[in-house]
């Protein structure tokens, strides 16, 4: 088949689902192009079967800032038309699937199907916005199909649309060989040269990852044992992460690390996953720790629950209650049997629940019906 993608090309789960999606599409022969506002992070590299297609904006002066989403639309028509999509596959119903809707309108008949998934924010934040609503929903409506990363997110998807068309769930994937346990790593020693515990978080650092709560927590853990935090993202709450990690005098047991590209050693070096969030449609970091063998602690925020089974591969809590976290996260680093456990479930409930193959297989199965269909 011929399958356009389009995605967030910056650092997020959704970006990631989309290009690990894509080149994986790619290895199975098919044709994929990429409609994208820069060269995702995760495609390192040229690939075969793959082309990137960068969208350009205009400028004139009478507009204020360049109108990305109608050059966007643009690029996808373009492409559509140019070679023969038979998909278009957009990450996000805004902006992409109201641009993909938008695209097809230029086109006019054409078997171009839209295939739009639902990460979460689209339908948990973005979609409050009054102005934004109706788009939203306008792309969902429009699709040929729509699928949800977890079944929180596709119920609360029909309660806040009001929709009753079908909405599946294809659950977010981890490449189980890229995140593996590496026993002993190499990397430990570099946070932890006293063998200290090692947490980690990796996130966008928004208000909803509540970085903050990490902190706390980790203060907690610390207070009992010896412990280093490590924490990976930039975002908004940079600067509050920043300043609850020096007001709590933790300075220098907390490595900021900022964004990176290549998380797996970091997982694989760590022995808890924190992932406090307020909202979380999946936890696509929470499957990539378990993948890693490393149990997660944090909330049962949306998705996070479907991923992370509380009591087997991990615990959670209620949203914001630092205390059972920190709690549950000393009672696991302290017992090295149950940590055991825990590690073996959280690998084997990875390989068994979400390794790549089968959902690429699911996606895959799901543009062959529409094709079929006509
Ligand atoms: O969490 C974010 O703010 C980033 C966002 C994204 O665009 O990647 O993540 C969303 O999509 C991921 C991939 O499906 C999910 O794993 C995250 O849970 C989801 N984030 C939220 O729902 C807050």
């Amino acid at each position: 088949m011929r399958i356009g993608i389009s995605c967030y090309p910056t650092h997020g789960g959704s970006g990631a689902v989309a290009t690990e999606l894509g080149k994986a599409l790619a290895d199975r022969g098919h044709q994929v192009h990429f409609i994208v506002a820069g060269v995702p992070f995760r495609l390192g590299g040229f690939h075969h079967n793959i082309t990137v297609h960068e969208v350009e904006t205009v400028s004139y002066p009478v507009l204020r800032t360049p109108p990305y989403d109608f050059s966007l639309a643009a690029a996808m028509a373009d492409t559509a038309v140019r070679f023969r999509l038979d998909i278009l596959h957009v990450h996000y119903a805004f902006p992409f699937a109201v641009c993909a809707h938008l695209a097809k309108e230029m086109i006019g008949p054409h078997p171009l199907k839209v295939v739009t998934t639902l990460h979460g924010t689209d339908v948990t934040v973005l979609a409050q916005d009054k102005s934004l609503y109706r788009l939203i929903k306008l792309g969902i409506e429009r699709s040929d199909a729509v699928t949800a990363v977890s079944q929180s997110l596709v119920r609360q998807t029909r309660e806040l649309f009001h929709v009753d068309r079908d909405i599946v769930c294809v659950y977010n994937f981890v490449n189980t060989k890229v995140f593996r346990p590496v026993p002993n790593s190499p990397v430990r020693r570099c946070f932890a040269p006293g063998n200290e515990k090692i947490l980690l978080h990796i996130s966008n650092f928004r208000a909803v990852k509540r970085v903050p709560d990490v902190v706390r927590v980790f203060r907690q853990v610390r207070d009992v044992m010896p412990a280093k935090l490590v924490l990976v993202g930039e975002g908004p709450d940079s600067g509050a992460a920043r300043e609850a990690v020096e007001a709590l005098g933790l300075t220098d047991d907390v490595y900021f690390l900022g964004r990176q590209d290549e998380v797996a050693d970091l997982f694989a070096a760590a022995d808890l996953f924190l992932l406090p969030s307020e909202k979380e449609s999946f936890g696509l970091v929470a499957l990539e720790a378990m993948a890693s063998g490393v149990p997660v602690v944090g909330s049962n925020a949306g998705g996070i629950p479907e991923v992370v089974r509380d009591g087997e591969t991990g615990f959670l809590a209620p949203v914001g209650d630092v205390d059972t976290m920190a709690r549950r996260a000393l009672e696991l680093l302290s017992d090295p049997l149950l940590y055991q456990r825990f590690s073996r479930r959280a690998r084997e409930r990875a390989v068994t629940h979400f390794d790549q193959p089968e959902k690429v297989s699911e996606y895959e199965s799901l543009y062959r019906a529409l094709v079929a269909h006509g």
